[in-house]
């Protein structure tokens, strides 16, 4: 109930603005900038050609959220306020495990929720380690568009959303609560059994998350969920979007691996880890096991290969391999990414099956199995 009435106010605010949008007329509350904000060299003009605009997330919860972006893009929105409002849908869901409201915590029960924005290398911002708000991709516009930093993380994070008037929320929901119980009792037992401390590893199994979530009847069924369910807590919201004016924006939101080490940082909130976006190049976002796309600074390195001229699936087939070069994987082990050619011209891929994406534009949603997947393991 709680869901559906937030759901409808987002709704209905991002309709509203995409009007005020199209109108020229940007919304006070969204451009206000109390401090200069960092350059923003490099960002497209606006006054080109009109182009079909496009959307695409990670994995196939994220329907929803494009769907209703979606609403906004259409009507003349601009491509980080689509990309954004995407994010915070799934980050009030609560049946969504590794984002927002529904994040997992970690492992001393607190959930810190990590995201990121991006429209270019001078226009990007990003915060780590929110525990109050739920809705890091938001707070990461704030920086980018009302501080001269690129990233704030931890408490001052937080205070940083008080000040830009953000609702101080609950981030752990009760069934989230109910999996770090679980967790909490097996890692207990484990430690006790092996004379250890307590692992940290965010190490998991299906069994531990809360249960399947709804299949979304349009999604092609209950296969694509199974695929996916094999990731479990593995389901980060990464959006790219491409709007009328050709202006693409990524955003990024998650609660990080679950029952992290407290402090952990994954790559999402790094940019040029799990996002980045350069209109000269390409977009970018990656999901995943972090620390893996982080060593290799995954979603820089995939817009690098766009920058060479490769296709989208080739240059995330290249970082892939780079990942696959640089560490012995373990079974537990995925890194997808998502990559966006000015162009238009798009591809998902992974290293390991069960990761699905999503694309919207005129003809509507649909989920896609990747082009590239690195093994069948
Ligand atoms: C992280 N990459 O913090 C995130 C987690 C994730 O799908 O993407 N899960 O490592």
């Amino acid at each position: 109930m709680f869901l559906r009435r937030n759901f409808r106010e987002m709704r209905h605010r991002w309709i509203q603005l995409s009007a005020s949008v199209a109108g020229d007329r940007l919304s006070a509350e969204i451009t206000e900038s109390p401090v200069p904000v960092c350059g923003g060299a490099g960002l497209q003009a606006e006054s080109g050609p009109v182009l079909d605009p496009i959307m695409l997330s990670t994995w196939s919860f994220s329907r929803r959220s494009l769907d209703s972006a979606w609403l906004g893009l259409e009507q003349g929105g601009r491509s980080l306020d689509a990309a954004v409002f995407a994010c915070s849908i799934a980050e009030e869901d609560p049946s969504v495990d590794s984002v927002g409201y529904g994040g997992l915590p970690d492992a001393d029960g607190n959930v810190t929720l990590d995201g990121s924005v991006m429209l270019a290398p001078g226009r990007a911002g990003s915060v780590a380690g929110l525990r109050l708000h739920r809705h890091p991709a938001r707070v990461a516009r704030m920086v980018m568009e009302r501080t001269r930093h690129l990233m704030i993380a931890g408490d001052a994070a937080d205070r940083f959303a008080d000040q830009c008037g953000e609702l101080r929320e609950e981030v752990l929901a009760p069934e989230a609560k109910a999996a770090w119980d679980r967790w909490m009792e097996r890692a207990v037992g484990d430690a006790i059994k092996a004379g250890t401390a307590v692992e940290t590893k965010g190490v998991m199994d299906a069994s531990l998350v809360p249960g399947p979530r709804p299949v979304d009847p349009g999604s092609g069924g209950g296969r694509l969920f199974a695929e996916e369910r094999r990731w479990c807590a593995h389901d980060t919201i990464g959006v790219l979007v491409r709007d009328r004016a050709g202006v693409m924006a990524g955003a990024c939101s998650t609660s990080g691996t679950p029952f992290k080490m407290p402090g952990r940082v994954g790559d999402s909130p790094i940019i040029g880890h799990g996002l980045y976006v350069d209109p000269s190049a390409g977009a970018a976002v990656a999901t995943g096991t972090g620390e893996l796309i982080s060593a290799v600074c995954g979603s820089f390195l995939v817009v690098e290969g766009m920058r060479a001229g490769k296709s989208a699936e080739q240059a995330i087939r290249e970082a892939l391999e780079r990942v696959e070069q640089s560490f012995t994987l373990e079974p537990h082990h995925q890194v997808a990414f998502l990559a966006l050619r000015a162009d238009g011209q798009w591809a998902g891929g992974a290293l390991r099956t069960g990761f699905l994406t999503v694309q919207r534009d005129a003809q509507g949603s649909a989920i896609h199995e990747p082009k590239v997947v690195m093994r069948d393991d």
